[in-house]
C-alpha cells in the first residue's frame, strides 16, 4: 500500500474561463473565445459551471470533502476590459470576495494570472506573438501582486506550449492558424519572457508567498528502437518540453535543444532569432522561481514521419479519430497494448514517474513540484444524482502510484491538483467531456458528489492511496 507525504497538498483545479460563466457581466471586457465559440455555433462558455455565482457552494464542497486548495485564474479581461489602463473594480471586488470566501473555508487560493484568456484587444493585436503585449502582460501581474495580498501563491501562466501550439500549430484555439512553426517557438519565447519578468517584479517587490510557471508536460517515447523513430521523438520532446524547461531553469536554451528545434525550424522553411537580452530577465527568474506546476495526462510514442503536417482533432468523444503528425517533428502514435479514453489519450501513469525523475535529474535546481492538473475525461453516467466513475478513480490511482514512487525516488513533489473541482467547460470538446470530483447538471448548477470525490476525501484525509 503506498502513501502520500503528510503534507502533500491535495487540490482542485479550476479556470476563470472555463468555470465563472458571467463573460459580460459586470464590466467584464471580451476575450477572443466570445466571439469566436459563437460564430462557431457549437457551444459558449455562458454559464458554464456559474462559478461567478456559485463559488460559495464549491468552496463548501472543498471543505467538506477536505479539498486543501482550490486552483483557479483570475480573468485579465475582469480587471482590465481592454487588457491595460481602466480598471474595472467591480471584477476586482469579485476576486477579494472569492478569496474571502476562501479562507472563510478554510481553503488555499493557488492563482493562475493567464489561463488562456488574453484580452481581445491584445488577443487581436497579436497575443504574445507581439512584445507590446509581454509589457501589458507584466503590468496586469504587477497589479495582481500589489491587489490580491490574500494570495500567496501565484503561477504565472498555464500551459505556455499549449497556448503556442493550439493557436499556431494545429488551429483548434482561436485564430485557428496551422503549422505555423515560427509562431509557435515566437509565443513559446514571449511568454517565457513574460513569465520571467513577473517572477523577477514578485521577488524584487518581496511580495509574500510562492511563484511558479504551470506547464503542460506530456513524455515522448520513441515508438520503436529504429534511430529514426528516436530522433523524431527527442525534436517533440526538445520543442514541447525541453525548450520550456530550459528557460525556465536555466533561462536560455541548451544547445542541445536549439538543435533539434533549429531542425524542425528548417524543415518548415524557418528559422528564429532571439534578443539576446531577453535572457537577462530569463537567467534573473530561473534561479528564484518557487516551484513549477506541471499538467499531465498522457504521454506520446512518436515515430519517424517524413511528409507533410496533417491534424485530426478529436474534439467530440469519438474514439479513434485522431492523427498528428508534423513536417520536421514527427508522427504521433497509438501504442495498441495501451489504454485510452474516448478521445484518444493514452492512459499511461508510468509516465508521470518518468516524467517527475527525468526533471530532478536534468533541472536539479527546480524547487518544487506541485502536480497542477491531471484527471480523466470521462462521459459520466448520471442516475438520480449517483455517479460511479470507477474510470476515474482507477486513473487517479495510477497517477498516485506515480507520484508516491516519484517521491520516494527523491522528486520534490508538494502537491495534486485534480483536473477539475467540479466539471467545467471544455474549450475545444464542450460539456460532454466531464472531469470533475463534482457532477454539474448544467441546466440547473446543482453539483453533486461522483463517487471519485469520497475516494479523494479518503485519500486526502488518510494520505494513503487505495
Ligand atoms: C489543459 C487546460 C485546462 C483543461 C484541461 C483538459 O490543457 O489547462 O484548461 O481544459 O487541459 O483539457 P480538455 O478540456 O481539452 O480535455
Amino acid at each position: 500500500m503506498r502513501t502520500l507525504p503528510k503534507d502533500f497538498i491535495m487540490g482542485g483545479a479550476t479556470a476563470a474561463y472555463q468555470a465563472e460563466g458571467a463573460t459580460k457581466l459586470d464590466g467584464k471586457g471580451l476575450v477572443a473565445w466570445d466571439t469566436w465559440l459563437e460564430e462557431k455555433g457549437r457551444y459558449t462558455a455562458e454559464p458554464a459551471s456559474d462559478f461567478y455565482h456559485q463559488y460559495p457552494v464549491d468552496l463548501k464542497l472543498c471543505r467538506d470533502f477536505k479539498i486543501d486548495s482550490l486552483r483557479m485564474s483570475i480573468a485579465w479581461s475582469r480587471i482590465f476590459p481592454n487588457g491595460f489602463g481602466e480598471i474595472n473594480q467591480a471584477g476586482v471586488d469579485y476576486y477579494h470576495r472569492v478569496f474571502s470566501e476562501c479562507k472563510k473555508q478554510g481553503v488555499i487560493p493557488f492563482v493562475t494570472i493567464h489561463h488562456f484568456d488574453t484580452p481581445k484587444t491584445l488577443f487581436d493585436n497579436g497575443d504574445f506573438l507581439n512584445r507590446e503585449n509581454v509589457e501589458h502582460f507584466v503590468n496586469y501581474a504587477k497589479f495582481c501582486f500589489e491587489e490580491f495580498k490574500e494570495v500567496h501563491y501565484w503561477s504565472t501562466f498555464n500551459e505556455i506550449y499549449p497556448v503556442a501550439t493550439n493557436q499556431y500549430l494545429t488551429g483548434i484555439f482561436p485564430p485557428e492558424i496551422k503549422f505555423d512553426l515560427k509562431k509557435v517557438v515566437t509565443c513559446l519565447h514571449n511568454m517565457m519572457w513574460a513569465h520571467a519578468r513577473a517572477v523577477n517584479i514578485f521577488k524584487d517587490g518581496n511580495y509574500k508567498g510562492e511563484i511558479g510557471v504551470v506547464h503542460s508536460l506530456e513524455p515522448k517515447y520513441p515508438y520503436s528502437e529504429d534511430e529514426k523513430d528516436v530522433h523524431a521523438a527527442a525534436k517533440d520532446d526538445a520543442l514541447s518540453i525541453a525548450f520550456l524547461l530550459d528557460a525556465t531553469y536555466k533561462g536560455r536554451y541548451s544547445e542541445k535543444t536549439m538543435t533539434l528545434v533549429n531542425e524542425i525550424l528548417a524543415a518548415n522553411n524557418t528559422s528564429i532569432e532571439f534578443e539576446e537580452s531577453d535572457f537577462v530577465a530569463m537567467e534573473k527568474a530561473a534561479t528564484q522561481t518557487d516551484f513549477l506546476g506541471i499538467n499531465n495526462y498522457q504521454s506520446h510514442w512518436v515515430q519517424n514521419y517524413d511528409g507533410e503536417s496533417e491534424i485530426g482533432f478529436n474534439g467530440t468523444g469519438e474514439k479513434g479519430t485522431s492523427y498528428y503528425r508534423i513536417k520536421g517533428i514527427g508522427e504521433r502514435v497509438q501504442r495498441e497494448d495501451i489504454p485510452k479514453n474516448d478521445w484518444d489519450w493514452a492512459i499511461y501513469p508510468e509516465g508521470l514517474f518518468d516524467l517527475l525523475v527525468r526533471i530532478k535529474e536534468d533541472y536539479p535546481n527546480y524547487g518544487k513540484i506541485y502536480i497542477t492538473e491531471n484527471g480523466l475525461g470521462f462521459k459520466d453516467d448520471f442516475n438520480d444524482g449517483v455517479i460511479i466513475d470507477d474510470a476515474r478513480i482507477e486513473y487517479l490511482r495510477g497517477n498516485f502510484n506515480s507520484i508516491s514512487k516519484a517521491v520516494d525516488a527523491g522528486v520534490m513533489v508538494k502537491g495534486y491538483f485534480i483536473w477539475s473541482l467540479m466539471d467545467v467547460f471544455s474549450w475545444a470538446n464542450g460539456y460532454n467531456k466531464r472531469y470533475g470530483l463534482f457532477y454539474v447538471d448544467f441546466k440547473t448548477q446543482k453539483r453533486y458528489p461522483k463517487e471519485s470525490a469520497y475516494w479523494y476525501k479518503f485519500v486526502s484525509e488518510t494520505k494513503v492511496i487505495i
